[in-house]
């Protein structure tokens, strides 16, 4: 892997990964709608809207391999998600189709599945359950992945990820939390690894209090540093000062489902 793309520069997990991949891969092009503020000198920028196949085209021109980040990255109205992660996201496979691209690590969401309980364990295999639009955007992107890899032949790897931050928050982070460097491992199996055709991992660290069966990711090695647990004490500390939430406490996704959520707990599945 010589030349790839990383949209989504700017945001959350953009901006980590611009210090954390310096040097795996000797040509980095970073995209975005602006360029960061602290581009430094050797790093290549190519602005594209995800939203203009022209200039998705443009960003994709030559790379061998793209990590796509870029969209909106929580819940929106459906206009910003129909743009951004629904046509933006439709663009990019395309466009990499189009350009030859080998292989794409799509960065999917916890939320394509927020909407199991969390007494639930479950597979990569369980079908989708997003808990928003932007989950709905989500699994949109997975479908999209597994089209490109059977019917044109790219190789994709579609990380779940849950919440990417150097320590996991609040209870809920204790379950889904991804430590970046842990991040960085996952995208490198995506674009490395020769077996790679058509996956789904969880983006989740070694977290005790999980609820992924993430066995799909540790057969192609994927060996997680991070350990949610060492972080517990400071988690739940936080999470006794948060407002009480029983709809969004009762599912994976938390605040996403109960976020316009009609009805109470009662409606809740065991
Ligand atoms: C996500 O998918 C979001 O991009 C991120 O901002 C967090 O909200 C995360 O999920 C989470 O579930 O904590």
């Amino acid at each position: 892997m010589q030349k790839v793309l990383v949209t989504g520069a700017t945001g959350g997990i953009g901006t980590r990964l611009r210090k954390l991949l310096r040097g795996v891969y000797p040509d980095i092009r970073w995209s975005d709608l602006a360029p960061p503020a602290d581009l430094a000198p050797g790093e290549t920028f190519v602005r594209a809207d995800l939203a203009a196949l022209s200039e998705v085209e443009r960003a994709v021109d030559g790379v061998q391999g793209i990590v796509h980040l870029g969209g909106f990255s929580v819940e929106g109205p459906w206009e910003t998600i129909l743009n951004a992660n629904i046509i933006g996201c439709y663009n990019l496979f395309e466009a990499a189709r189009r350009g030859g691209v080998e292989r794409i690590v799509f960065a999917s969401s916890n939320h394509a599945v927020g909407f199991y309980p969390r007494q639930r364990r479950i597979g990569v295999e369980a079908p989708v359950r997003p808990d928003s639009r932007y989950g709905v955007s989500k699994a949109f992107g997975e479908a999209l992945a597994a089209l490109y890899a059977f019917k044109h032949g790219l190789r994709v790897t579609c990380l779940r990820i849950g919440n990417v931050a150097d320590t996991p928050v609040d209870k809920r982070r204790l379950a889904i939390w991804l430590l970046p460097e842990d991040l960085v491992q996952l995208i490198r199996i995506g674009l490395e690894h020769p077996d790679i055709r058509c996956e789904i991992f969880y983006g989740a660290s070694d977290n005790a209090r999980g609820w992924w069966d993430n066995a799909a990711a540790f057969r192609f090695g994927y060996r997680p540093q991070g350990r949610a647990e060492d972080h517990a004490a400071a988690a739940l500390a936080a999470e006794a000062r948060l407002p009480a939430d029983p709809v969004g406490d009762w599912y994976q996704g938390g605040p996403f489902c109960s976020d316009e959520f009609d009805g109470g707990i009662e409606r809740a599945p065991t």
